[in-house]
């Protein structure tokens, strides 16, 4: 299939519509597809005939690690920790479930590049984040070759904070710092999301947007793509648990980095250095096949991310910049 815009992905690309009938998905693949094309998200059943028991042993694994006793139907859920980032690194099942061959075939058909976890997020309860796009954390260039993928692992009542977004807001203006006028290489934060919850609200309000929450059925998944806004609403009865893992996918030959510590029209990039969570090799960023390193470590920073000097021939080429 012939594409000319192969620096977006295609569900982004205004030519999906057209090309949707020859990328050889099934009707429901293309369902998916045109939903994140239109809406900016999709829910789908998660295709893992093991799920029921991963989750049972996901729960009894990771369920001390949060500090609240989950058997007590009385207890406060929400006292303890609300989150547990990559698990995956000592957790099977959280490996298996970020790994899912069809998944990741599924995004890798659906963006035109091969997709591949990095992160992984387990929830016991809701997080009640306000709204927020990914792409302030992690984001690419091109840009959103990225998504999440969140799936439900119990039936998510509407007092647990379920999962909010605001379809169709992946088409809004993509959050950066240029767009909010702040300098942010060299800076730092408490949250990445802080500086820019300003200009969201507004454009929610300029939009007059109206959230949907994800009433989600236990084996349920959600995948948004990277630039939907979207959060965890409040928790109203905290004696409810609502577990869920979130798995972050890239894709391949990008660069991968931190727009909220980056100023992209500088050529300033906060790269980050990523892992493949399904074979647990590296992901070098790349650009159009060329190996592209951070060359220094930020200093005060942990994660493990870099600040980047990008080769001016690099620069030109990436921003049409004379350098
Ligand atoms: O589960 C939620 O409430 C939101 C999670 C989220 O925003 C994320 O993992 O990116
Ligand atoms: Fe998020």
């Amino acid at each position: 299939m012939n594409n000319p815009l192969p620096g977006l992905p295609l569900i982004e690309s205004p030519l999906f519509p057209a090309m949707v009938s020859q990328l050889d998905l099934t009707s429901d693949e293309a369902r998916v597809g045109l939903e994140l094309y239109y809406r900016g998200y999709a829910v789908f059943d998660f295709p893992d005939g093991e799920l029921e028991q991963r989750i049972d042993r996901i729960k009894a694994s990771l369920g001390p690690r949060y500090g609240v006793d989950f058997d007590d139907p009385g207890s406060d859920k929400t006292a303890g920790e609300r989150r547990l980032q990559d698990a995956w690194r000592f957790d099977a099942d959280v490996h298996a479930i970020a790994s899912n061959s069809v998944v990741i075939d599924l995004l890798s058909r659906l963006y035109g590049r091969k997709a591949f976890p990095f992160q992984t997020l387990n929830f016991p309860v809701g997080t009640q984040q306000s709204a927020h796009s990914d792409m302030v954390h992690f984001s690419s260039q091109p840009e959103k070759f990225m998504c999440g993928v969140w799936l439900a692992m119990e039936d998510i009542a509407a007092d647990a904070g379920p999962l909010f977004y605001y379809p169709g807001s992946h088409r809004w203006p993509v959050m950066s710092n240029a767009l909010i006028g702040r300098r942010g290489s060299g800076a730092s934060l408490a949250s990445a999301q802080d500086p820019f919850a300003e200009a969201w609200a507004a454009l929610c309000a300029a939009h007059e947007a109206q959230a949907e929450t994800f009433l989600a059925k236990k084996g349920q998944a959600l995948i948004w793509s990277a630039n939907l806004l979207h959060g965890g609403s409040p928790q109203i009865d905290s004696t409810l648990s609502r577990w869920s893992q979130v798995t972050h996918y890239y894709f391949d030959d990008c660069l991968y980095y931190t727009p909220a510590f980056s100023d992209e029209t500088i050529g300033a990039l906060d790269l980050r250095e990523i892992t493949a969570i399904c074979d647990g090799r590296p992901r070098p960023n790349t650009y159009l096949g060329e190996h592209i390193s951070a060359a220094s470590a930020r200093p005060g920073r942990s994660g493990g991310t870099g600040r980047s000097l990008i080769p001016r021939r690099l620069l030109r080429q990436l921003f049409g910049k004379s350098g």
